[in-house]
């Protein structure tokens, strides 16, 4: 685990590179998608953390609402706009709906969602460690899932779903999306495993815990169970070099547990020998 590539961020405690073991499990090949959610919802009734509050966040390209919704930008990343109404069946407020993202995955999840979601599927959060193990792929020490290879190649092809152009401005989307993708875009890393750098941030079960690479086990770490926040991993389709540099294999993020943005979903694990990829 840890940063190996003298690009990690020592603020979100990427330091220092150590060696785990962990147990085996079964990853989702994918993030959760619309689809899935919504047979989620559909069988539960589920109310989300974002349609409780009545409110969650959009980037300020992608917001599809009446102005009435809007109620600003949030402070310090002015970028984000809170919208009434936005959830996760509407990712850019009330005039949009998830006509054509049926295969994207779902955003405006906060982390307690999305650990309901695991409990009804019966699986449940990776840990921040084997998040990290699943998107190396079995290539140790690289920066991307792919390797250390650029994530725009050399023949212009891009390999995640990040930002182009001038942030938050203006997004030329050469990689094909301004926002979400198709959970199978771009190409699977070694394990067989789609995006999990870029396209939206994943939740991990761990507390956030800054120095947990200096104390936390060598076997099966776990962060701490009681933290104001919950790790967040992988990046997003708003990641640039120059904003945040965190769409590598071990760069950490976080935010509360109730907190839901239009940049973040997960996937789900199992200790159980079953098939990856949740219900369908
Ligand atoms: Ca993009
Ligand atoms: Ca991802």
């Amino acid at each position: 685990m840890g940063d190996s590539s003298g690009d990690g961020l020592e603020v979100d405690g990427e330091y220092p590179v150590h060696t785990v073991t962990l147990d085996g499990f079964s990853i989702d090949a994918t993030a959760v998608t619309n689809a899935q959610f919504a047979r989620f919802v559909a069988d539960t009734g589920y109310t989300t953390s974002a349609e409780r509050l009545g409110a969650s966040a959009v980037f300020h390209l992608l917001v599809d609402a009446p102005t009435a919704d809007i109620t600003g930008p949030i402070p310090g990343t002015p970028w984000w706009i809170g919208v009434r109404g936005a959830s996760w069946r509407h990712p850019g407020g009330r005039a949009s709906s998830l006509r054509g993202l049926e295969d994207h995955p779902v955003v405006h999840v906060s982390w307690h969602d999305a650990t309901a979601y695991c409990a009804w599927v019966g699986r449940r959060l990776p840990s921040e460690a084997e998040w990290e193990r699943a998107s190396r792929g079995g290539l140790d020490g690289a920066c991307f899932p792919w390797g250390d290879a650029p994530i725009d190649g050399s023949d212009g092809t891009w390999r995640a779903n990040v930002w182009q152009g001038t942030f938050p401005a203006h997004n030329t989307a050469s990689d094909g999306w301004i926002g979400t993708a198709p959970v199978r875009s771009y190409a699977p890393n070694d394990f067989g495993l789609w995006q999990t750098v870029g396209n939206v941030w994943e939740w991990c079960a761990d507390g956030f815990d800054a120095t947990a690479y200096i104390t936390h086990a060598t076997h099966d770490p776990r962060g701490p169970e009681t933290a104001p926040e919950r790790v967040l991993r992988g990046g997003s389709y708003l990641c640039h070099p120059s904003y945040c540099n965190r769409y590598r294999n071990s760069a950490r993020s976080r935010n509360t547990p109730d907190s839901s943005m239009g940049n973040a979903g997960f996937r789900t694990v199992s200790r159980n020998p079953v098939e990856a990829g949740g219900p369908g």
